[in-house]
């Protein structure tokens, strides 16, 4: 498959101003006529042919100002349509394409869910609509007609505005005409036909003008939207109050279908999700749902700015939206929330997710150069990373200077299909910051390492720290620049009393800009040794390496101001000793005990204070983690064993702190999903599995009690959670009689089938098998096989990584059979094997040959090609 390269990006050389398409739909016949208002771009190519895109297209006529062409006046595939003599001059094009909605099981154009219709054009995916110029940078106003039975679809919905409806005479079919008036480049293209239920709200935006909201679901499941529909309200307020945004059409529409590839898609006016993401109830959903549904509608309508409003010009420049709208999403949850509870839980799927790409060979900048296929590359790398360079922008110039560069931008670039450099430009001439060095964030790709070395001289009551910095190698980039660093720090005395130290180059926020390979500052006035503590809030995207004896690390824990920094510093005693553990080195009873201990009288002090933050200090760093630390040589039996064994020893030490918080902060039987409620629950099932660990008969009892009583799904998932770790009949008979009572639940039924594939013991795979025989799975459902098969790949280390290659052999045969009916999702389940190369040998080699059994496998999909590819290179 040919290369895509950012270099080779030019215009394109005809524009579409205008789209009007008519949809009659229909299960397997549905038939589009597109009639485009064109003309030739002034920058493009004079002589160019006109091509346009397609995929599985079925052309039934073309017609040029009016005229049907002949079949010699252009060449057509289901791939492209040509017209090698186009007019210079403005022209209309007419279209029709027959299309089978009921046989795409891509899940990409137009497709059926639960009986529905509705569409998914980003990226690629409008050309499997209609023929077109499929790329982002080419922007039209839209007006749609969708036709269909009444009976089979009451509700039709699409972009923009209703503009019109009514019945086709003498028929059983009606009609629904939409108009969206601002130009968008065809990913965000939708329409919906079905039978739904609707739950809707009116807002007035801050100008006064009247939306009506709607989010539309599965009849009967109206009251299970309320949540999103709240958490809808509350994102559009705080990007009028934060960003100065304002809604921009008379509707807001919310659609939920079950079979969906991504979470969520941005579509102007016509947002449609995936019902996980949208469906909640105390009885169905975990505390942990309702923080992903509100930070997933923030996600989908903060785009209507960062994303619809202001688009991208290639998908080279993917980052622009998602990164910016990712930081939008992560601020509005921390604004709703926590905000040092929400950053700590950022860092973690940071670390786990984009830390885990980017040290392996799926490695690449958050602005990639080249691609093979773009649905490769919607990545936690494009994604959090891009977050993470907006932060630091931020942290670097300041919170005023940022809003007046996002104004800046949102200014310069609305109604455009804008680049990485028009955004960055915005906050240069703000600032007149010289951005250039910074911008290498986008380019580089790999996890800069910095190293830090603290120097305490106590006559001259100074502290210097001296840093360096080093990213390795990654595919296509061997050699590796100095990055702009912003390093937040502070100096905490061991006492915990205030320090008034200074220092020239840290400026008034407490950041030092760390911008070349090694440098170092010295803190002047400092009265006794520090403990320095550093990237405070997580303030950049890098590991470090600072040498500080565990000691000190947990004076961290007691003092800093810092939140983030004081559960580092717990995390980091804990890795360490972990991985010392996992790795037959030696660690002393001592220091397990020390460690112990110093939770101990944090649990004793800080806990109640804030139980979210006490559940998140408590937790260990996971199996996937703790073998990212070692690196390499990962024997993934070795880690289970030493972190079921700390949890043990953590349990039987805190004991009585922990069976404290598993009564005190015990079901009350109201339910409420907010940050505090959640953070209480947090702390109880935290607790509940230490005291599992360390004595499992009575952590079974308690979970067999909170199984029974809990008065939510979040209680009763935890407790059944905990079960799963202590084998035998009360487990198995838990989980039949769990499987039951939610049989006709299939969101729940996900929770279900994952906690069962991460049970990390050896007769998981055939569990696992068997469970693809359940009547609720479907291998055709995203969320039925990422629930099941995902999560034994991604979740269970053990045996995933089983010594015998049979997990990686499971994994390739269903990578294969679902990449017949969905490669998207095929391909996502193949970036498990992303951390092969880390494995000792023998695994390495299983997991080898199961990628080159499928590598060697004839007719791939593109999306499965590219990453069994670049996962051998
Ligand atoms: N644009 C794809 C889904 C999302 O990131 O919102
Ligand atoms: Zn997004």
């Amino acid at each position: 498959t040919p290369i895509i390269r950012l270099e080779d990006y030019r215009p394109s050389d005809f524009l579409i101003d205008n789209v009007e398409l008519d949809v009659k739909l229909h299960p397997t016949e549905t038939r589009v006529i597109a009639t485009l208002a064109m003309r030739p771009n002034p920058e493009g190519r004079t002589d160019a042919p006109l091509v346009l895109d397609g995929d599985e297209l079925n052309l039934r006529t073309v017609a040029l100002n009016g005229r049907t062409l002949a079949a010699e006046e252009f060449e057509a595939s289901p791939q492209s349509l040509t017209i090698a003599q186009a007019p210079r001059q403005p022209f209309t094009l007419t279209i029709e394409t027959e299309i089978n909605p009921t046989a795409n099981t891509k899940l990409m154009g137009l497709y059926r869910s639960s009986g529905n219709y509705c569409t998914q054009c980003e990226a690629e995916g409008f050309r499997r609509i209609t023929y077109f110029l499929d790329r982002p940078d080419v922007l039209s106003v839209y007006t749609t007609r969708i036709e269909a039975e009444r009976d089979d679809a009451p509700v039709l919905l699409g972009n923009g505005n209703p503009v019109e409806s009514g019945t086709v005479q003498g028929s059983d079919r009606h009609y629904a005409v939409w108009h969206d008036p601002h130009p968008k480049p065809s990913y965000l293209f939708a329409l919906v036909g079905g039978r739904l239920g609707r739950l809707s709200k009116s807002f007035t935006t801050l100008s006064g003008r009247a939306v009506e909201l709607a989010i539309y679901v599965e009849p009967g499941k109206e009251d299970r939207a309320d949540y999103a529909l709240d958490a809808l309200e509350r994102s559009m307020r705080w990007d009028e109050r934060v960003f100065g945004r304002e809604y921009d059409l008379d509707v807001f529409n919310i659609v939920a279908v079950s079979d969906f590839n991504m979470g969520a898609m941005e579509n102007k006016g016509l947002n449609i999700f995936n019902d996980k993401y949208v469906l909640a109830s105390p009885e169905t959903a975990t505390d942990m749902d309702y923080a992903h549904i509100e930070a997933i509608i923030a996600h989908e309508y903060f785009h209507n700015w960062t994303g619809n409003r202001v688009t991208c010009r290639d998908w080279f420049q993917l980052c622009l939206k998602e990164g910016l709208t990712v930081f939008r999403d992560q601020e509005f949850s921390s604004d709703e929330r926590s905000r040092p509870v929400h950053r700590i839980a950022e860092v973690k799927t940071l670390r786990a997710r984009q830390f885990l790409e980017d040290s392996g060979p799926l490695a690449h900048p958050v602005r990639p150069s080249q691609y093979r296929e773009i649905n490769n590359f919607y990545t936690a790398t494009v994604y959090e990373k891009g977050a993470e360079i907006v932060r630091m922008l931020k942290t670097i110039i300041g919170d005023e200077d940022f809003r007046r560069g996002m104004d800046v931008y949102f200014e310069r670039c609305d109604g455009t299909a804008a680049t990485v450099e028009d955004f960055l430009n915005a906050f240069a001439d703000v600032t007149r910051r010289d951005l250039s060095h910074f911008a290498r964030w986008y380019e580089q790709s790999g996890t800069p390492r910095v190293k830090v070395k603290g120097q305490y001289d106590s006559g001259a009551q100074t502290y210097r720290l001296d840093f360096a910095q080093s990213t390795p190698p990654t595919p296509g980039q061997p050699k590796k620049d100095a990055m702009a660093i912003p390093v937040a720090l502070g100096l905490v005395t061991h006492d915990g009393s205030p320090l008034n130290a200074t220092c020239d180059r840290v400026d008034a926020r407490g950041v030092f800009l760390f911008d070349k390979p090694e440098d170092g500052i010295t803190f002047m006035g400092v009265t006794s040794l520090p403990v320095p503590s550093l990237f405070r809030g997580f303030s950049a995207p890098v590991k470090v390496s600072l040498g500080l004896p565990d000691e000190e690390l947990l004076v961290l824990l007691r003092h800093d101001t810092d939140a983030f920094n004081r559960w580092q510093a717990a995390q980091t005693v804990a890795m360490r000793l972990l991985a010392a553990r996992s790795t037959g080195a030696e660690v002393s009873h001592a220091q397990i005990d020390a460690f112990s201990a110093a939770l101990a009288s944090f649990m004793e002090s800080d806990a109640q204070k804030d139980p979210a933050f006490a559940a998140l200090v408590i937790t260990l760093p996971s199996e996937a983690d703790i073998a990212q630390e070692i690196g390499q040589n990962v024997n993934p039996d070795a880690i289970h064993r030493a972190r079921t064994e700390m949890r043990r020893r953590i349990g039987l030490s805190c004991a009585n702190h922990l069976r404290r918080f598993h009564e005190s902060l015990a079901d009350t039987g109201r339910y409420s999903p907010d940050a505090t409620s959640a953070g209480r629950r947090s702390l109880r099932n935290a607790s509940l599995d230490l005291l599992a660990a360390a004595d499992p008969s009575e952590g079974e009892s308690l979970a067999v009690r909170q199984l029974e009583s809990a008065s939510n799904m979040t209680d009763r998932l935890a407790s059944l959670s905990v079960l799963t770790t202590l084998p035998g009949a009360v487990r198995e008979e838990a989980l039949a009689r769990f499987g039951e009572r939610y049989r006709n639940e299939p969101l729940v039924l996900d929770k279900w089938f994952t906690l069962q594939a991460a049970i990390p013991e050896d007769g998981t795979l055939e569990r696992v098998k068997g469970l693809m025989q359940h009547p609720a799975f479907s291998i055709a459902n995203p969320n039925r096989v990422r629930a099941l098969i995902g999560s034994f790949a991604m979740l269970n280390q053990v045996q995933f990584n089983r010594e015998d290659g049979a997990g990686y052999r499971f994994l390739a045969s269903v990578v294969l059979r679902t990449d017949e009916l969905n490669p998207q999702l095929a391909a996502r389940l193949l970036t498990a094997f992303s951390t092969w190369r880390m494995m000792e040998s023998t695994r390495r080699s299983h997991a080898e040959e199961a990628l080159r059994s499928i590598a060697q496998k004839p007719n791939l999909s593109r999306d499965v090609g590219d990453i069994v590819s670049r996962s051998l290179e």
